[in-house]
């Protein structure tokens, strides 16, 4: 049901093929640039999820914008590539990019305690620097979020959109409006507006200043100590972790392709492997592997952890 501009209430059990539904969500894509869709997740995957993700980055990713960050996470937690191509989400991917197939790019990001400031995700694509890449109605290449933990409009945590500009490249006259969520909830957004995360403090800008310019003396990696700095400044404040699971995804066009081409370049090499479990779950719902990764193998499959 529609609760109001933007935001679909769907638990996972609601049939997803109601026509008119799909319609409303890709009009209000379309029109807005982001949906919310309520309750995808069921309280005790976002529990497991949260789990996998906090225990992956406590040794796994990149120390990265003041927290934590995995390119390619599907590709090495299992825990995740698992929901990403269940049923209950893939089903809402075909919605929106019906009648046309769904595409996974590959593109699939894991984060802790990350900053952000306004950007839009398409800031190398060559349509960008003309601006062609905002006037074209036909772009249709989105990024799934999930938030797991619930993020309500007045937290410094809740990301921030403007809405409609993905038609506009960024304009910061635009008005910005904070996407509340309960964690379960998903937000899908166009990969062209403009949004922002947790913005980094004054204090955050600081020491990541600092941290760049002694580092290199010290010898130490500056984005680590970053991190590490803000992580002992939110333990001193009883600040939770901000935990999220992003994944792009589009119709099989022009543009989806070219989107992954850019993520390409700018992201080469993924390490790890689907499971033949995930390649199983794609398969029956007739979605392709990502496009950015290596197919699983069977000579891979002997050496797999999973
Ligand atoms: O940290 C956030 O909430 C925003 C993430 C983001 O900007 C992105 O995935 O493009």
């Amino acid at each position: 049901m529609v609760n109001q501009i933007g935001e679909l209430g769907a638990s996972a059990d609601e049939p997803s093929d109601v026509p008119g539904r799909a319609n409303r969500l890709q009009k209000d894509l379309s029109s807005n640039g982001y949906i919310v869709i309520r309750e995808v997740l069921t309280p005790e995957q976002v529990k497991r999820l949260r789990l996998a993700v906090t225990q992956y980055l406590k040794s796994g990713g990149q120390y990265k914008y003041g927290g934590k960050f995995q390119l390619h996470a599907m590709y090495v937690v299992e825990e995740v590539a698992k929901l990403l191509t269940s049923d209950t989400i893939l089903n809402r991917l075909k919605e929106i990019t019906h009648p046309l197939e769904v595409v996974l790019t590959g593109e699939c990001d894991l984060m802790i305690n990350t900053t952000s400031s306004w950007h839009h995700d398409v800031p190398h694509h060559r349509a960008s620097l003309d601006g062609s890449i905002f006037s074209d109605e036909s772009f249709r290449v989105y990024k799934i979020a999930f938030y797991l933990q619930d993020q309500d409009e007045n937290s410094r945590a809740t990301l921030k959109i403007r809405p409609r500009s993905h038609l506009k490249a960024l304009n910061q006259s635009m008005p910005e409006k904070a996407v509340a969520v309960r964690a379960g909830d998903a937000i899908v957004f166009d990969v062209r507006i403009e949004h922002a995360g947790q913005m980094p403090t004054l204090v955050d800008r600081a020491a990541r200043r600092l941290f760049e310019r002694i580092a290199p003396r010290l010898r130490l990696d500056a984005q680590k100590a970053f991190t590490l700095t803000r992580s002992i400044i939110r333990w001193i404040g009883r600040v939770p972790d901000r935990v999220a699971i992003f994944m792009t995804f589009g119709p099989p066009d022009a543009w989806t392709y070219s989107y992954v081409e850019e993520g390409r370049k700018w992201h080469p090499g993924v390490r790890g492997t689907l499971s033949p479990e995930v390649l199983t779950q794609l398969a029956v719902s007739n979605v392709a592997p990502p496009l950015i990764g290596k197919p699983y193998s069977s000579h891979q499959a002997s050496r797999s952890e999973f």
